[in-house]
C-alpha cells in the first residue's frame, strides 16, 4: 500500500501506523453479545449471487468502496401517501427528505447515463427511484431502460417502489433484464400500516385507511413472491419509525426473508418540520443512530442487512457516500459529449478487481497476524469497540480528518472488523482552516467511538480528540487492516495483560 502522505505527529508503532493514545479515560468496549449481533451471524452468498452483486453499491457492501451509481429522475407520480413523504420532493422511500431533483425526460436520461458512464467509468448501475414512484410511470421508466440497455449493455438496470403495480410489471422487469429491484416495506401488519399510509390510489379508485392499506401489503407481498419466482433480486427498504414500526421490524423482517428477498435494508426516518410532511409537522422524531443499530441487529443473522446506505437523491451520481449530482445538471450535462467507451470501462472494473484482491490479502493478513497472537478463547471473549473511519473510498483509511464530511463507523473484536454504519459532519477544514465549533459537533457525533483513523489529523484536532479519550491513528492503507492492528495493539494488550 502507498506509505502515508504527511510528516508523522508520534512514532510508528509496530503495524506501523501513528497512533497518539487518549488523554482522558476512554469508554470502555462491550463485550460480545451485548449488541446482539456477532460474525457468526453473517449469512453466506453463494458464488453466482457473488458475481451478481459484485459490483453494485447498494448490494455489496464491499463494491460500495469503488463502483458508483447513477439516478435518473424520470417518475414524478406516485400512487400512494406516506407519512413521511411531501409531494414537492423526492420520494423519502429511496431519497434523503427536502431535496428536489430536476425532472428528465427518457430520451435526456439516457443521455445523461451515456456521459456519465464516460465520465465516471466506475458506474456501474443506473437507478430509477423517483422522484415518484417508478412503476407508476410506467413508460417513462421503462423507455429509460430501454434506450440506456441498447446504448450501454455493460450498465446495470436497478429500479425501486413502493410495490403497488410490482405484480403488473415483473414480467417486463424481466424482459428487460433488470436484475436488481427494490420494495419499501414499512410494515406486514395493515393495523400498523393505518398509521404510515393514509391513501392508496389502486387502479383509477383512492382507498383510504386500513382498506388501502390491505391493498398496499397484498401487492407488495405478491411483487416480491413474484421476483423470487422470476429470479431477480429484491431488495427490501423499511423506515424505522420509533413508537410505530420499530418493534414491528423483527415480523417485518421475517416475512420478507421468507418471501425470498435477498437484502434488507432498514433506514432511518427523517423528519423535520420544514419537511411539511405529517411526520414531521406532528412531532414524530427519528430513531437515533443507537436504536437503529438494535433493530438492525435483531434482524441480522436471519438474512443479509444493509448498513451503508446513504438514502441519495432521485438523481444522485457517485460512489454513495459523494453527491456529483451538480456536476450533471440538466444544462451541464445536455451540452456534454457522450465518451461512452466500453472498453474502457471493462479495463476499470479489471483494475477495481485487482485492488478488491490486494486489499482481501491485506485484511485477511492482518486477521491472521491477530489469530496467530492470540488465544482462541481470547478471541472469542473480546471487548466490542467502535472507531470511526476517514475515507474517499477505495476500501482504504485515505482522507484526512478536517476533509471528511462522513465518518464510517467500524465494530471492532479480536475477530472481526464489521462495518456498522456512517455519520455525517460538517467538514472541519474549510479554505485551510479549522473551525473551533465544528470541531466540537464532530466530537459529539464519535464520541462513543474509542479511535479515529485517518490520513492525517492536524495538531489541535488531534489534541481535543485527545481530550475526549480517542485515539488517534494516522495511516493510508485498508481500513479493516488498520482497525485490526489498532485493535491488537492498543485495545487487547490493555484488557489481556
Ligand atoms: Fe439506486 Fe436504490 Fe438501485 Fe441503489 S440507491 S435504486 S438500490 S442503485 Fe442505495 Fe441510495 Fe440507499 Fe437506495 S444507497 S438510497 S439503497
Ligand atoms: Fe412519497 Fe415515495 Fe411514499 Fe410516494 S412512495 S408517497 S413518492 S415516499
Amino acid at each position: 500500500m502507498t506509505p502515508p502522505p504527511t510528516a508523522l505527529t508520534a512514532a510508528p508503532t509496530t503495524s506501523g501506523h501513528n497512533v497518539v493514545a487518549p488523554t482522558a479515560p476512554q469508554a470502555k468496549g462491550s463485550k460480545p453479545g451485548g449488541c446482539g449481533c456477532s460474525p457468526k451471524n453473517e449469512v453466506a452468498v453463494s458464488d453466482s449471487l457473488k458475481a451478481r452483486i459484485e459490483n453494485h453499491p447498494c448490494y455489496s457492501e464491499s463494491a460500495h468502496h469503488h463502483y458508483a451509481r447513477l439516478h435518473v429522475a424520470v417518475a414524478p407520480a406516485c400512487n400512494i401517501q406516506c407519512n413521511f413523504c411531501n409531494r414537492k420532493y423526492d420520494c423519502a422511500n429511496e431519497s434523503r427528505p427536502g431535496v428536489v431533483s430536476e425532472l428528465l425526460t427518457p430520451e435526456e436520461a439516457a443521455h445523461k447515463a451515456l456521459v456519465v458512464a464516460g465520465k465516471i467509468p466506475q458506474m456501474s448501475v443506473l437507478g430509477i427511484a423517483g422522484p415518484g414512484d417508478p412503476l407508476a410511470n410506467p413508460e417513462k421508466t421503462f423507455r429509460t431502460f430501454e434506450l440506456v440497455a441498447e446504448q450501454a449493455p455493460d450498465i446495470k438496470l436497478c429500479l425501486s417502489t413502493n410495490g403497488l403495480m410490482l405484480p403488473d410489471y415483473v414480467d417486463r422487469i424481466k424482459a428487460l433484464n433488470v436484475d436488481h429491484v427494490t420494495i419499501t416495506i414499512n410494515m406486514v401488519d395493515p393495523a400498523i400500516g393505518e398509521k404510515i399510509y393514509p391513501w392508496v390510489h389502486y387502479r383509477r379508485k383512492r382507498y383510504r385507511g386500513i382498506e388501502g392499506v390491505k391493498i398496499l401489503h397484498q401487492r407488495q407481498m405478491e411483487g416480491l413472491e413474484m421476483l423470487k419466482e422470476a429470479d431477480i433480486l429484491c431488495k427490501v427498504n423499511s423506515v424505522l419509525i420509533p413508537g410505530i414500526n420499530d418493534e414491528h421490524m423483527p415480523a417485518v423482517n421475517q416475512a420478507v426473508r421468507e418471501r425470498g428477498a435477498f437484502l434488507h435494508n432498514i433506514m432511518p426516518l427523517i423528519s423535520a418540520p420544514e419537511h411539511g410532511t405529517y411526520f414531521g409537522l406532528n412531532g414524530q422524531r427519528g430513531p437515533t443512530p443507537t436504536e437503529l443499530k438494535a433493530v438492525q441487529d435483531k434482524c441480522a443473522g436471519n438474512m443479509k442487512i444493509m448498513r451503508h446506505c446513504r438514502q441519495c437523491r432521485a438523481d444522485a451520481v457517485g460512489l454513495l457516500g459523494e453527491d456529483r449530482s451538480q456536476e450533471f445538471t440538466k444544462d451541464k450535462f445536455m451540452d456534454m459529449p457522450v465518451d461512452y467507451n466500453a472498453k474502457k470501462r471493462e479495463a476499470v472494473r479489471l483494475d477495481i478487481k485487482q485492488k478488491e484482491a490486494a486489499i482481501a490479502q491485506r485484511r485477511e493478513a492482518a486477521a491472521e497476524k491477530v489469530a496467530n497472537s492470540q488465544a482462541a478463547e481470547t478471541l472469542a471473549d473480546s471487548p466490542k469497540v467502535l472507531v470511526a473511519v476517514a475515507t474517499k473510498g477505495g476500501g482504504l483509511v485515505n482522507q484526512h480528518f478536517g476533509h471528511a464530511k462522513e465518518f464510517m463507523i467500524y465494530e471492532v473484536d479480536a475477530a472481526t472488523v464489521k462495518f456498522i454504519g456512517h455519520r455525517k459532519v460538517a467538514d472541519y477544514c474549510q479554505s485551510g482552516y479549522g473551525e473551533a465549533a465544528t470541531l466540537t459537533g464532530i466530537i459529539e457525533t464519535i464520541a462513543d467511538c474509542r479511535a479515529v483513523l485517518a490520513a492525517k489529523v492536524g495538531p489541535c484536532p488531534t489534541k481535543d480528540l485527545q481530550k475526549a479519550g480517542l485515539f488517534v491513528v494516522e495511516a493510508y492503507d485498508v481500513i479493516e487492516a488498520v482497525a485490526r492492528e489498532f485493535y491488537n495493539e492498543h485495545v487487547l494488550t490493555t484488557v489481556y495483560v
